[in-house]
C-alpha cells in the first residue's frame, strides 16, 4: 500500500527538498506551511512528474489549525506513516535584543508546533503500532553560539521532546529520529540560498537524503541521530 508522509515546511528550503524527495519514491507527500501559492507550485510539480501530493497551508504555531487539519487528512488517508517536522525560523541578535513577542514566535513555531502536530499524530501511529517521526531539528540542539539564545533554546527544547518521545512509544513500534544540520543554502533566517558565502555549505537536497536513509533503515533499526555538517563548517 502507497505510504503518506506529513512534511511541514514544505513550501521551500529543506522541506521541499524532502517532498520531492519522498515524492519520488512513491510516497504520498502531505504538504505544510502557510504560503498556499508556493505549496500548490510544489504539488504541481510534483504531480507532473508522476509523484502525489496534497497540501494544507496552515500556522503550525495555532493549536486549532493544527488540530483540525489533522483531523481531515486522517479522515482523507487511512494511515499516515511519516511525519517530518521541518518547519522552522530563527532570528539572530543580542541576547537583551530578544523580547516576549520574538521568544514566543521562535518558541511557537518550532517548539509548540512541533509538538502540536507529533501529538496529533503519535495516537494514530501508536494504534497502528507503526509509523516514523523525523524532526529536523539542528546542530545548535547540541551547542550553543552567540547571538543564537532563543534560537539555540528553542532547538534544545525540540530535540528533548523528541527524545523523550522516542523512549515512550518504542514499544509501540514507533520510531523517532532527529537530524542535525550544520548550515544549508535555503531562505533561513530571510536570506537567499544562492548567496556567495553559501557555494560551499549543504544542500536542502543532503538533508532530503539523510531523511531518506533514516526512513528505508530495516524495520527492526532507529536511527536515533543523525548529525550532518557541510566540510566547510566551523563548529
Ligand atoms: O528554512 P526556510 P530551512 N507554519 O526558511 C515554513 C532547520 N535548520 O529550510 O510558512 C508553517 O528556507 C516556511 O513556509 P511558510 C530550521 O531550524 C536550518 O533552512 O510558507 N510553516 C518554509 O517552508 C528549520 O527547522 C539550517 O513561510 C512554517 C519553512 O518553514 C528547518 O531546518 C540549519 C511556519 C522554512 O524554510 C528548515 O529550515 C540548521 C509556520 N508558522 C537547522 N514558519 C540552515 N538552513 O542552515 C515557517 O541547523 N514555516
Amino acid at each position: 500500500m502507497q505510504k503518506n508522509a506529513i512534511i511541514t515546511g514544505a513550501s521551500r528550503g529543506i522541506g521541499r527538498a524532502i517532498a520531492l524527495e519522498l515524492a519520488q519514491q512513491n510516497i504520498r507527500v502531505i504538504l505544510i506551511a502557510r504560503n498556499a501559492n508556493e505549496l500548490a507550485e510544489l504539488q504541481k510539480q510534483i504531480e507532473q512528474e508522476g509523484g502525489q501530493a496534497d497540501f494544507y497551508a496552515l500556522d503550525i504555531s495555532q493549536a486549532t489549525q493544527v488540530k483540525q487539519t489533522v483531523d481531515r487528512i486522517l479522515e482523507k488517508h487511512a494511515q499516515v506513516n511519516y511525519l517530518i517536522n521541518n518547519a522552522g525560523v530563527g532570528s539572530f541578535q543580542d541576547f537583551e535584543a530578544f523580547d516576549e513577542t520574538e521568544w514566543d514566535r521562535i518558541m511557537d513555531i518550532n517548539v509548540k508546533g512541533t509538538f502540536m502536530l507529533t501529538k496529533a499524530l503519535i495516537a494514530h501511529m501508536k494504534a497502528q503500532k507503526q509509523g516514523h517521526v523525523v524532526t529536523i531539528a539542528s546542530d545548535v540542539s547540541k551547542r550553543t553560539f552567540p547571538q543564537g539564545s532563543v534560537y539555540c533554546a528553542s532547538k534544545y527544547a525540540q530535540d528533548a521532546l523528541m527524545s523523550a518521545l522516542r523512549k515512550e512509544v518504542r514499544s509501540f513500534g514507533v520510531k523517532v529520529s532527529v537530524v542535525y544540520p550544520g548550515m544549508v543554502a535555503t531562505y533561513f533566517g530571510g536570506s537567499q540560498p544562492d548567496e556567495p558565502e553559501k557555494a560551499l555549505w549543504l544542500k536542502p537536497q543532503d538533508i532530503a537524503q539523510s531523511v531518506s536513509y533514516i526512513l528505508n533503515a530495516p524495520a527492526h533499526v532507529v536511527v536515533d541521530e543523525l548529525m550532518i555538517h557541510p566540510l566547510v563548517q566551523d563548529y
